[in-house]
């Protein structure tokens, strides 16, 4: 009998990508595959080596391989660098996680154009550039596989500070459904994971506003705020071999927070 978690035939060695692995649910899915005894790409953006590092600690500790690959999702150049650097050191990626995103909360007259654009860059931008970079080596490798992106609670409900974030969550949503059709021939699946509200470094600012949290706990059902680990746990499940027939799914990850409207 084996346990979740315990490595096991297909599990060890595999490739998996995390893109913004450097903390929050990025750093605990990374950790996660860990466990399994995969390989682990763990790709940080520059300046956030340190806290990577981390991360790379995290999945030795539980028993994989840790592999650390620095690129700004946004920029074209370094995404086809990161692609060129797994592949020459680990082989072609079997679960590519798209993990990274920003979200610097903003009223709406004080988001310019050059705030929109990034967040745009970082998350939407990000996803499609990693996965085209990613996807051609595990289709060439013609080992079927997964792509699993974190798009968000915000793809279908909207925020009076997150004017330019949702709208980049939608399209990660969105970009998980076209990639379904586009990749499924080579078996590969495409999904979403959307995670409500879960505590990271992204809303510690946000949920430290006074009354917000206690709001947000007082909505969800399951009486709590997410951890990063949540969201870990149903990429992963995503990942295993029953889910081989989940393609083009939207996973909400929220403790029951989206369907308590009444
Ligand atoms: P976080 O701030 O802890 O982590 C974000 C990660 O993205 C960091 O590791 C950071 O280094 C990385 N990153 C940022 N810009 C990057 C870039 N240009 N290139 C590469 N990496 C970059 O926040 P988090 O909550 O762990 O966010 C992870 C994902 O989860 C994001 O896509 C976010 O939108 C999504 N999400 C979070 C929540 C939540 O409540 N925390 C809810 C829904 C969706
Ligand atoms: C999520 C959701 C959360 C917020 C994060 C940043 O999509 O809106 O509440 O904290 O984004």
């Amino acid at each position: 009998m084996t346990t979740p978690g315990t490595p096991q035939g297909a599990q060890k060695g595999r490739v998996v990508l995390v893109t913004g692995a450097a903390r929050g649910i990025g750093r605990a899915t990374a950790a996660r595959f860990g466990r399994d005894g995969a390989q682990v790409a763990i790709n940080h953006p520059p300046g956030e080596r340190e806290h990577a590092q981390e991360t790379a600690r995290l999945v030795a500790a539980g028993g994989g391989t840790p592999f650390l690959v620095e690129a700004d999702v946004a920029d074209p150049a370094a995404v086809e660098r990161m692609a060129v650097e797994i592949d020459q050191g680990l082989g072609p990626v079997d679960v590519l996680v798209n993990n990274a995103g920003i979200c610097p909360f903003a009223n709406f007259y004080d988001i310019d154009i050059d705030l929109w654009e990034r967040v745009h860059q970082v998350n939407l931008r990000g996803a499609f550039l990693v996965a085209q970079a990613i996807t051609r080596g595990m289709v060439a490798a013609g080992k079927g596989g997964r792509v699993i992106s974190v798009s968000s609670i915000s793809a279908h409900v909207g925020g009076a500070q997150q004017v330019h974030y949702c709208p980049t969550k939608a399209g990660v949503s969105s970009l998980m459904k076209c990639l379904a059709i586009v990749l499924g021939p080579a078996g590969i699946t495409c999904n979403a994971v959307l995670p409500g509200a879960i505590a990271t470094d992204i809303n510690a600012e946000d949920l430290a506003r006074p009354g917000k949290r206690q709001y947000f706990e007082s909505r969800i059902p399951m009486g709590r705020i997410g951890r990063p680990e949540d969201v870990a746990g149903a990429i992963w499940l995503l990942s295993q071999p029953e889910a081989d027939y989940i393609n083009g799914a939207e996973l909400l990850v929220d403790g029951g927070f989206f369907v308590n409207l009444q």
